[in-house]
């Protein structure tokens, strides 16, 4: 492969094979990381990243574009008829850029987001002081319980009677457990906010009918199609035909030039990859690892954020092992075995030192891991906190994530 690349640039090249060989040759356990197959590789490394395409499909700025209309209504069909969903722009490059569209469609600058919290699960997008969504729109986070560390439902509706705002968005980027869709929808009709979700991390549960589905109560609901969707890194609008019009200026022209048709095309072959009937099996099978890999761990004495999953993801609180999750985080790497430090709720510590570690299961269960590996693969992780100063056993460990990768391959033709 890349035979092009090697003799042209071979600096390019090096920086893709360390990749791909880290790919191959670690266990990817972050939880919004996945391997695409071979066909949205193939499509995103196609010929239509050539093509300008502003505007949309039969509508566009451009002449030459009748494939690529093809290809951005194939994307389209099949997104609305995977989520249910009345209205889908494929177009967003990322979820960020869905969550930026979705406000500028439907609110004015200084309204006021509730969101939950990043620090509770949340993402920057979601209302942040460092980010655009903090910068232009009051936000309101929203915490999670100090108890159970799920969706405080009745702090939600007294955040709302008070500060009345003119949007709800709920979603995560770090919470296992399931989001009660129905009653955010009352709690903003209280006030008549709209109301969205950012379902980026559960969308290929959602699709699968595994988690439950926002979209029945949803204005607008967003997403990647990069996580548990395992389709190209990217973003997608789903919403009610009354915002169709919206949403699709403000995306374009309103926030972002030229769409990516290479991605969008992409997209169209993941999400027919996931209207299969093997996705759900997929699907199914992520969820029963995540649930077994953190019971695994509980077994092994460490605390999960909540008390378990419901989803693909899990936190894993260290503080009873007195190691840090950016400690966690390093040591794990030396063993060859990836995850993010992540904030717990009502952490002490710095983010960017944090008191937990975020895991998740779709990358290993699309090499085609078990509840077995997951046993196997809570074994390494506590031996290797165990042991984060030998490295001597941490290279042991690398030596057993190595045959565990030899048995569940993935990529195989791209180190040839
Ligand atoms: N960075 C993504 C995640 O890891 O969940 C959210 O944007």
């Amino acid at each position: 492969m890349y035979k092009n690349l090697k003799s042209q640039d071979p600096s390019v090249y090096k920086s893709i094979l360390g990749e791909t060989r880290r790919q191959v040759w670690t266990l990817e356990l972050i939880a919004s990381e996945n391997y695409t197959s071979e066909a949205v590789l193939e499509t995103q490394g196609s010929v239509l990243t050539n093509k300008y395409a502003e505007g949309y499909p039969g509508k566009r700025y451009y002449g030459g574009c009748r494939f690529v209309d093809e290809a951005e209504n194939l994307a389209i069909e099949r997104a609305k008829k995977l989520f249910g969903a009345e209205h889908a722009n494929v177009q967003p490059h990322s979820g960020t850029q869905a969550n930026i569209t979705v406000y500028l469609s439907l609110l004015k600058p200084g309204d006021a987001i509730l969101g939950l919290n990043l620090a509770h699960g949340g993402h920057l997008s979601h209302g942040h002081p460092l980010n655009f969504s903090g910068k232009f729109f009051q936000v309101i986070p929203l915490n999670v319980h100090p108890d159970t560390e799920t969706i405080n439902y009745e702090e939600a509706e007294s955040l709302v009677e008070q500060h009345k705002p003119k949007l709800i968005l709920m979603g995560a980027s770090n919470y296992s457990r399931i989001f009660d869709w129905e009653r955010f929808k009352k709690i903003a009709d209280r006030v008549g906010a709209y109301y969205v979700a950012d379902i980026a991390h559960y969308a290929g549960l959602i699709a699968a009918g595994l988690y439950p589905s926002p979209l029945p109560w949803t204005d607008c609901t967003t997403s990647t199609t990069h996580k548990t969707l395992r389709g190209p890194r990217g973003g997608l609008i789903l919403c009610k035909t009354a915002h169709a019009a919206a949403v699709d200026k403000t995306n374009f022209p309103g926030n972002q030039g030229g769409p990516l048709m290479h991605v969008i095309a992409a997209k169209a072959v993941c999400f027919g990859e996931a209207l299969k009937p093997a996705f759900k099996k997929y699907q199914t099978q992520v969820l029963k690892n995540s649930r077994c890999l953190a019971k695994a761990l509980q077994d092994k004495g460490l605390r999960i954020v909540s008390g378990g999953t419901d989803c693909h993801l899990f936190s894993v609180d260290l503080r009873s092992v007195n190691v840090t999750g950016k400690e966690a985080e390093e040591t794990l790497d030396k063993a060859g075995i990836t995850v993010n430090k992540n904030a717990i709720p009502y952490d002490p510590q710095k983010p960017f030192i944090a008191s937990g570690i975020r895991i998740g299961t779709p990358a290993v269960t699309t090499r085609g891991m078990r509840e077995k590996e997951m046993g196997l693969i809570a074994e390494l992780i506590t031996d290797a906190l165990g042991h984060r100063t030998e490295d001597r056993i941490l290279k042991g460990i690398t030596t057993q994530v190595k045959s565990l990768c030899r048995k569940f391959p993935i990529y195989p033709a791209h180190l040839t």
